[in-house]
């Protein structure tokens, strides 16, 4: 198979999914140790679930913002942060993550499409979100300060809208005419949850070489033109030759 050549004509765009931080310790969601086994999504993942029971949504967040506190990036992470570094404005990283790993790893163009475990906005004002590692491992429900109303995770549910910000900022990125080779690369994603799982489709509209890598194969695994199978902390840091 050809190598993923990354030179000053290659404009690359990566999307990344819960399969990239696993190796750093942070339990995926579906297959092997999937997380939502403990719960069923809809009760710990949805509006209608918060609504219904803030203090289980609480509880489950706490435990994955205690989870996810104090670990540390992986050679994965790593590797994407150097592809960064070579490409500069012609790279674009996805995430679908809400574990904070990339901007730890030093990633720094990063799109959280999903939110982020370690900010918290306020369900019932349009307070602006702010960055906050609390833990309420026994359910109580944070009251927001400038309304009395319940906080919640700055996370995307099941259900609510990406940020359309996030949404353009990725779609300009594939649009762009600048003369440079699109290249989309997929890694750890299950191709399950939409639009995240979309977005290579995008990219075959705009005629973009597509790469998955991932260590199974994923719901739209055919819709890419390579499939690398292996573990992202081990195949990134060598996949990509960088010119
Ligand atoms: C929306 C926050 C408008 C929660 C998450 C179109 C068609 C069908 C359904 C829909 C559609 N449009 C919208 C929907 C509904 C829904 C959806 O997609 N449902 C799916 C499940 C059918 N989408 C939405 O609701 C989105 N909103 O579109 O609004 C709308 C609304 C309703 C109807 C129409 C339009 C919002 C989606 C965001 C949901 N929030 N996260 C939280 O994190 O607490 S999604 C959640 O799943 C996580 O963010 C996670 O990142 C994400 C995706 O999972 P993956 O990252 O892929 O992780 P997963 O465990 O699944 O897979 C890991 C993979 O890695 C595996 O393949 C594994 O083999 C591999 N792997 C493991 N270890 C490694 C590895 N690979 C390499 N190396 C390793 N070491
Ligand atoms: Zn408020």
């Amino acid at each position: 198979m050809e190598p993923l050549v990354l030179d000053s004509k290659t404009r690359l765009l990566v999307l990344t999914g819960a399969g990239v931080s696993a190796e750093s310790g942070v339990p995926t969601f579906r297959g092997m140790d999937g997380l939502w086994e403990n719960h069923p999504v809809e009760a710990v993942a949805s509006p209608q679930g918060f609504e219904a029971n803030p203090s289980l949504v609480w509880r489950f967040y706490s435990q994955r913002r205690a989870g996810a506190a104090d670990v540390k990036p992986n050679p994965g992470h790593d590797a994407l942060v150097r592809w960064e570094e070579h490409l500069g404005d012609r790279f674009l990283l996805a995430t679908q993550n809400v574990d904070g790993l990339h901007t730890k790893a030093g990633s720094r163009r990063v799109v959280d499409m999903h939110g982020n475990l370690f900010r918290t906005k306020c369900a019932d004002c349009p307070r602006e979100p702010f960055a906050d590692t609390t833990v309420h491992p026994s359910g109580t429900v944070p009251r927001c300060d400038g309304c009395g109303g319940r906080l919640r995770p700055d996370i995307v549910w099941f259900g609510e809208m990406l940020d359309p910000g996030d949404l353009a900022r990725i779609g300009e990125f594939i649009t762009r005419k600048d003369g440079t080779r699109l290249v989309f690369l997929a890694a750890g994603t299950s191709g399950a949850v939409w639009p995240a799982a979309g977005i290579v489709d995008e990219v075959r509209s705009a005629r973009g070489d597509t790469w998955l890598v991932n260590y199974e194969s994923a719901a739209n695994t055919e819709r890419f033109h390579h499939f690398v199978q292996g573990l992202s902390g081990q195949v990134l840091p060598t996949l990509a030759k960088l010119v």
